[in-house]
């Protein structure tokens, strides 16, 4: 079966393509998203030799390596392509395996660990707007934004809230869910 995406689903990582393509040039290539990562990281204050930079940073290349091993730079449509495929595998493998944790879950660790900066265990508005800050959002988005991910709305997104967020904004087919928040505004349905 061809992997394919809703129509919903390509206009959201349409708009995160937009986000990383900082020179707006239509494509992206490694590093405009070296760089995005970068921001994240020097916005999140950690010191350079932290474990937590260490191990983002080492993960991230590996993710780099798998997104332009093809290819030197991704246009919308290879990009769009990645993730229907991406996608594709990681449905199938929940299906066979309803505990399952994979790469979307990762993801969503990785991101909780860099953004925890006082290491609570939850993240609060103040940490999530160094992710704003980094994608290029605009502030005046954020406070909309943090309440719809916070889905408990106890002020602080905590890991199995921004995990459950981060599964609906890339497998969420419909418009309509929390998780099309993750980040920022999404796109008009
Ligand atoms: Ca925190
Ligand atoms: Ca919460």
């Amino acid at each position: 079966m061809k992997a394919e995406l809703t129509d919903w689903q390509a206009k959201k990582f349409r708009t995160l393509f937009d986000l990383f393509d900082t020179d707006g040039n239509q494509t992206i290539d490694e590093a405009e998203l070296d760089g995005g990562m970068e921001r994240l990281q020097i916005d999140t204050g950690w010191p350079e030799h932290s474990r937590v930079l260490s191990h983002v940073t080492a993960r991230w290349k590996i993710f780099l390596r798998s997104l332009f091993q093809d290819t030197p730079v991704l246009t919308e449509q290879k990009w769009l392509d990645y993730v229907a495929r991406y996608l594709q595998k990681d449905r199938q493998q929940r299906s066979e395996n309803p505990g399952h944790r994979g790469g979307l879950e990762e993801f969503a660790q990785l991101l909780f660990l860099l953004l925890d900066r006082d290491r609570n265990s939850k993240i609060d508005y103040q940490e999530f707007l160094i992710l704003f800050y980094a994608l290029g959002r605009h502030d005046s988005d954020a406070e909309e934004a943090f309440e719809k991910l916070d889905t408990d709305q106890d002020g602080f997104l905590q890991k199995s809230e921004l995990e459950d967020m981060t599964l609906e904004f890339f497998h969420g087919s419909e418009p309509g869910s929390h998780g099309d928040w993750l980040f920022g505004p999404p796109p008009a349905a």
